[in-house]
This record gives C-alpha cells, structure tokens and sequence, in this order.
C-alpha cells in the first residue's frame, strides 16, 4: 500500500476496543454502513471511465427467474401485464409480485448474514435494527448510488482449464487463493486500490446446460452442490490489504455449497458481518470473460446501482461491464 493510504492492515484489525477478531468495524466510522465501498471513490470513477475504449457494455444480471426453480427454494416472481383502454387512452402497467430480491444475480447486503456467535452484523449492528422503511440500517439503498468504479475479472474457469486441471461447478470445488492470484498473473492484470473484484468459477455455464431434473434437484439448500473460492482468512487478509471494494462471482454462494453453518471460517460471515465486503452470487459472466480473452483486457469500468429500497437486504446488481 502507498504511504498515503490511511487504512490499517488486515494483521492490524480489529481497531476497536471489543469487536471482533478480523472485523474491520470502526474503520470508516462508528455508524459506516457501507464496509469496503468506502474504498470506492471520485479518483476511481474518473480512472474507471479512462478504460471505456472499445464501446462495449456487458450485462451481467441474469433475466428475472433465469433459475427454474429458483436456488435456495426462494420463490420465483410472478410478472402480470394490464391492460387500460379507457378514456382514450390504450396501455399497459406491469408488476412483479412476489419478488425476492435473490431470486437471480444479487449482492447479498451487509443485512443479509450477521455472525452467529456475535449475535450481530457489520459494524455491530443489531438485528432489532435491520426494519423497513428509512432507519432500517445497513440498507441496500445505501449503495444506490456508490458500486461504481474500476472491475477486474478474474477468470478462475479459464485459468484451470489452460492447465488441464478443470473442477466440477456442479460440485462443493473449492478454488484456492493461489488460483486467484495465478489468474490474475496469468492475465497479467493487477489489483488496484478501490477495484471491484468478478471471479468467473463457471458455475453459471455448466447451470445453464442442466436438464430441468438436474436444476429441481438443485433448487433446495439441501440439494445444491456449487463450486466456490475458500474461505480464509488468508484470502481475506488479501481481499482487505489490497483494498477491494466488493467481491461478485457466477456461482451461487462465492464460497463452495453447502456450507458449515457453525463454522465461523465461512465467507458469509468474514466478509459480510466482519469486514463489511458486499458479495454478489449468480452474476452473467461468461460473455465478458470472452471478450476479455480475446482482448487481453480483464479490466473495464463497472456500474451497479442496487435497487433504491428503504430498508432492503439484498438487490440484483443492474450491473453493466463496459469496456
Ligand atoms: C443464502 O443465504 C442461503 O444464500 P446466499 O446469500 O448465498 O444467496
């Protein structure tokens, strides 16, 4: 880090009297409820959009109920038309009822996992505090306007596979840290202070190519079976020291599925309860990962604006790659 950068390492959490080990509570203040976005900033938009060379925009949300059934027996939308014809005027609305905002391509909100043992989400939030409306806190809306700046894709997939040692998505795989930085050195891309970070498993190529029977089977907490990145404390010294600002992947939990939820080394909760990083699940990434390819250019600017709910926990990303 440059001698400027006035955060404190990872070896050096917690910061404040009584929080937890690893916890990055306190760093950008007693009431931040934004976690690593704060490394996300105006330098960083103004340096993200100097990658805008080639004109390209890359979607990376999945369609509303892409997944049939949607994971982690979370409902699926239903979309209903209507029709007006009346005083002169011919039209439609449009609603999505029953909506789960993690039905598809999501950032978990820092709301979404609080630490089982500490009773308590980012920052130390309560779970008493977390509510609809204006004064729900660590809300989605909060970021309505921050997931903005400088992404680097890590293709993960494309790494294993150039070395003929591919895993199975279908299956509680885990990617270990050195594969991250393998990748990155194998794209000869650097990680950058305030970078958004998208980590390409292939989980989401191999989803889509299931039969209907494979993706029944793998709709419920129980039945799915999903490749991941670990989950140390390692990787998350790395995440933290080089200042990443969220982390969004194309598997269904970041880390393998299923996890231990008694074991405090999960991902969920050092990064969403302890450090305050934003995790994306079931991101659209194999698109851009070809252009990336054949560009040699796994950098780009990235816009997300998460939903502007009051006291939401989750939001698809209505991300954009744009190159
Ligand atoms: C669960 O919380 C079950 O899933 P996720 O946050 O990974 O969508």
């Amino acid at each position: 880090m440059k001698a400027s950068d006035k955060f404190p390492r990872f070896a050096e959490l917690p910061v404040k009297a009584g929080a937890p080990k690893e916890s990055s509570w306190g760093v950008f203040g007693d009431d931040d409820e934004l976690g690593c976005l704060n490394f996300l900033g105006a330098k960083g938009i103004v340096d993200a959009a100097r990658l805008v060379q080639a004109g390209k925009v890359f979607r990376l949300d999945t369609r509303i109920n892409y997944a049939k059934p949607p994971l982690f027996a979370r409902a699926p939308a239903r979309h209903n038309i209507t029709k007006f014809d009346q005083f002169g005027l011919l039209g439609h609305d449009d609603s999505l009822d029953n909506y789960n905002t993690q039905e598809g391509s999501q950032w978990d909100g820092l709301a979404h996992v609080g630490h089982m043992r500490h009773r308590a989400f980012y920052n130390g939030v309560k779970s008493e505090e977390i509510q609809d409306g204006p004064d729900g806190k660590l809300s989605i809306h909060k970021w309505a306007d921050r997931v903005v700046g400088r992404a680097v894709l890590i293709d993960l997939w494309k790494y294993v596979n150039d070395q003929s040692r591919p895993i199975d998505p279908l299956s509680p795989a885990k990617y270990p840290l050195t594969d991250l930085q393998g990748a990155l050195k194998a794209q000869g891309t650097v990680l950058k202070p305030g970078s958004i970070v998208l980590i390409r498993t292939g989980w989401m190529q191999a989803y889509v190519k299931a039969t209907a029977d494979e993706k029944a089977g793998m709709a419920t907490l129980e039945g799915l079976r999903a490749c991941g990145i670990e989950s140390s404390s390692a990787l998350m010294e790395w995440f933290w020291d080089n200042r990443v600002a969220a982390v969004g992947t194309d598997c269904p939990a970041v880390e393998p599925w299923p996890i231990d939820y008694q074991d405090e080394g999960a991902l969920h909760y050092r990064a969403l309860s302890m450090l305050g990083l934003p995790i994306g699940e079931q991101f659209v990434l194999d698109e851009l990962a070809a252009d990336c390819a054949a560009d040699n250019r796994y950098e780009f600017m990235l816009t997300s604006a998460p939903m502007n709910l009051e006291g939401g926990i989750a939001s698809p990303p209505n991300a954009l790659a744009i190159k």
